[in-house]
């Protein structure tokens, strides 16, 4: 164990290895953006010389969801924050931060770095990774995210498949031509359902008597109906309809929150790890969402294990009070790498391990199995 004169264990980044793995979905995911079967999935490995912490970057495999992709993060952590951290000491993973000062944007590989940092800090302190990040819920609700499917009659028995299978929400993707009647039809079979729908980012205010007329299907929440960059706009659409909107994409730190809520853009955040940057981040936008009185929950980026595995730890923080994106490891993969896999309960909950750091094994055969690009840096 690495320690400094007071006893404490700190974050020594010996060795950083750096994974690019593809792996199949078992089912294809498709959004208002595009469809995605294959997955390239970058993981950060960082070393101490005795023990091992893990983070995933969510990147997407294209500049659709977010301008980051998979090779842009490889890019950015090989040549820019890898050599800014090798060889440093950290007192907590907190510090990681003053590091990369100065790196603008980039938040999901940033993301992928710090959070194997936290997972290593957990694991020398012999703490789950949820009770560092200072979590309080043992249990989290779950809820699923389905893709746009081939028609509506194949949506209804998808429904149907993941509430007998005990998650608790049900968000649907919409995009122009797939909305309105879809909401209508799933509501009409669905009638009691915790139900939203997520547009990422399709429409524009052009739209705003679409949305009005989604009011009447008694929706949890709309998911970032407009562009990025249109928190103004979504000031004004929230002011045209009942239904709660939840920004995703257009939040990325604490203070994107702070700004969208006074503006009055939105009642609800989808907090990812990826899009704002790490755990610190996360921490900062579940504090000024709290402080303002805005539930938020965790968003999926169909993360291997390692990726659901933080997802997890940090839905355990008091203001995740909505269920999250948050699921079992079957649903995306035939084999997730790691061990258990993540499983939910009948009644549509995960419970936090008790195991130091994420609290999973990480199956190295597997990596090993998928990977098509390796690289280690060395101190
Ligand atoms: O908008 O929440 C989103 C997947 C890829 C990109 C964006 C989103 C999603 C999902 C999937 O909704 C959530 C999951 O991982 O289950
Ligand atoms: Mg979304």
């Amino acid at each position: 164990m690495n320690t400094c004169l007071s006893g404490e264990p700190r974050v020594l980044i010996r060795q950083v290895e750096l994974r690019e793995l593809r792996m199949q979905l078992v089912h294809p995911f498709e959004t208002s953006f595009g469809k995605t079967q294959e997955r390239r999935i970058v993981i950060v490995k960082v070393s101490d010389g005795s023990r091992d912490g893990y983070g995933e970057v969510t990147a997407g495999e294209g500049p659709f969801y977010s301008h980051e992709t998979y090779q842009t993060a490889w890019h950015i952590l090989s040549d820019f924050i890898i050599p800014r951290t090798i060889g440093r000491e950290l007192e907590t993973a907190k510090d990681f931060q003053s590091f990369v000062r100065g790196i603008r944007g980039h938040r999901m590989a940033q993301a992928g770095m710090e959070t194997a940092l936290w997972d290593l800090e957990a694991r020398n302190k012999s703490v789950p990774l949820w009770k560092l990040l200072g979590g309080t819920r043992m249990e989290i609700d779950c809820g699923v995210s389905i893709g746009i499917q081939p028609s509506i009659p194949e949506l209804i028995s998808t429904i149907q498949k993941e509430i007998n299978a005990g998650y608790r929400r049900i968000k649907i993707k919409i995009k122009p031509g797939w909305d309105l009647e879809v909401i209508r039809e799933v509501r009409r079979s669905f009638p009691k359902i915790l139900l939203m729908a997520d547009a990422n980012s399709a429409y524009t205010l052009e739209a705003v008597d679409l949305f009005r007329k989604m009011d009447e299907f008694n929706l949890l929440m709309i998911e970032q109906p407009l562009h990025d960059e249109d928190t103004i706009d979504h000031a004004e659409l929230q002011r045209q309809i009942h239904t709660p909107i939840c920004l995703d994409e257009s939040i990325h730190s604490a203070d994107d929150a702070r700004k969208a809520i006074q503006m009055g853009a939105c009642r609800i955040i989808n907090i990812k790890l990826g899009r704002v940057g790490g755990h610190a981040a996360v921490r900062a936008v579940h504090d000024v969402c709290r402080d303002h009185g805005i539930p938020v929950w965790c968003g999926g980026m169909l993360e291997s294990g390692i990726g659901r595995a933080h997802n997890i730890a940090l839905s355990s923080l008091d203001n995740f009070s909505l269920p999250g994106d948050v699921t079992a490891s079957k649903r995306y993969w035939a084999e997730d790498v790691i061990e258990p896999e993540v499983e939910v309960r009948s009644d549509g909950r995960i419970v936090q391990r008790m195991d130091s750091g994420i609290g999973y094994r990480v199956r190295e055969d597997l990596l090993e199995q998928f990977t098509v690009r390796k690289q280690v840096f060395t101190a």
